[in-house]
């Protein structure tokens, strides 16, 4: 796979992935400034709702008037995948797609699905209805690649993996808007930023800072002005008694952070 885009390193992605659908006219949602509630992002959910459900009930979570984003990957690997499409029904939650939500999307390529169910977590599609299936598609299709919010320290982004490090957030949301396959599987797939021990690049251009899910790791991390979240909730399934789900309010406070041990019973 060859990228055209300067900054953009695709050469560990699987070469048979196809060009992400991008039906929705919403490839970035902006959101504007919450002026009566607080704003949190969630980092990667993978069917662990019960325990979603629990943090938001520790920090008081007023669905009247707080926010919560997601940075995608809602569904796969953990119990309850199937109650992705009720959250995502609530006026107050927002979610960009990740690769998991790729995975139901392309789910008619043979190849991806045989990827999807036997190796990353999909067998819980197995159990749905033709209909079923059918509303899920339909509503991944739509989740937008990128989220930005406005909020009292200025803009946030909110983007399932990762930002190419030589772009500008603004030159990156241009080509997601162009429906540049390149930066579509960016914007899905990329490691590259928290994996390379490279210099530590901030994101520039349109944003204050940006949150990223896609990899686990022990504890939050910062690069730059990049956070990663996906503090491992579902691999307490696998036995990592150290996970935790991870949500920050961006919004009216800065930065704060909060989790939920997934090992405990909820
Ligand atoms: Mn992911």
């Amino acid at each position: 796979m060859q990228s055209t885009n300067p900054g953009m390193k695709l050469s560990e992605l699987p070469s048979r992935l196809p060009a992400p659908e991008l039906r929705s006219g919403r490839v970035v949602a902006r959101y504007a400034r919450n002026e009566s509630g607080r704003d949190f992002v969630v980092g990667d959910i993978h069917g662990m709702f019960a325990h979603l459900r629990s943090l938001l009930d520790e920090i008081e979570f007023d669905p009247a008037v707080d926010r919560l984003f997601s940075v995608g990957d809602l569904v796969d690997r953990g119990p309850e995948s199937a109650a992705a499409l009720e959250w995502l029904g609530h006026a107050w939650f927002h979610a960009c797609r990740g690769n998991h939500e790729q995975f139901a999307i392309d789910s008619d390529d043979p190849a991806q699905y045989d990827l999807w169910i036997n190796y990353n977590g999909g067998a819980w599609w197995l159990d749905l209805d033709a209909g079923s299936r059918a509303r899920f598609r339909e509503v991944f299709a739509n989740l937008p690649l990128a989220i930005e919010v406005e909020t009292a320290s200025g803009v946030v982004g909110i983007i399932h993996a990762d930002v190419p490090p030589r772009l500008t957030w603004s030159r990156f949301m241009e080509l997601l808007r162009a429906r540049d396959r390149d930066a579509a599987l960016y914007a899905l797939w990329s490691r590259n930023r928290i994996q390379d021990d490279g210099p530590p690049l901030p994101v520039h251009g349109g944003v204050e800072r940006v949150y990223c899910g896609h990899t686990p790791t022990r504890t939050t991390i910062r690069i730059g002005n990049v956070h990663y979240i996906d503090t491992g909730a579902v691999y307490v399934h696998d036995g990592y008694t150290d996970a935790r789900l991870t949500a920050v309010q961006i919004h009216p406070e800065r930065h704060v952070e909060y989790a939920i041990r997934t090992a405990d019973p909820v």
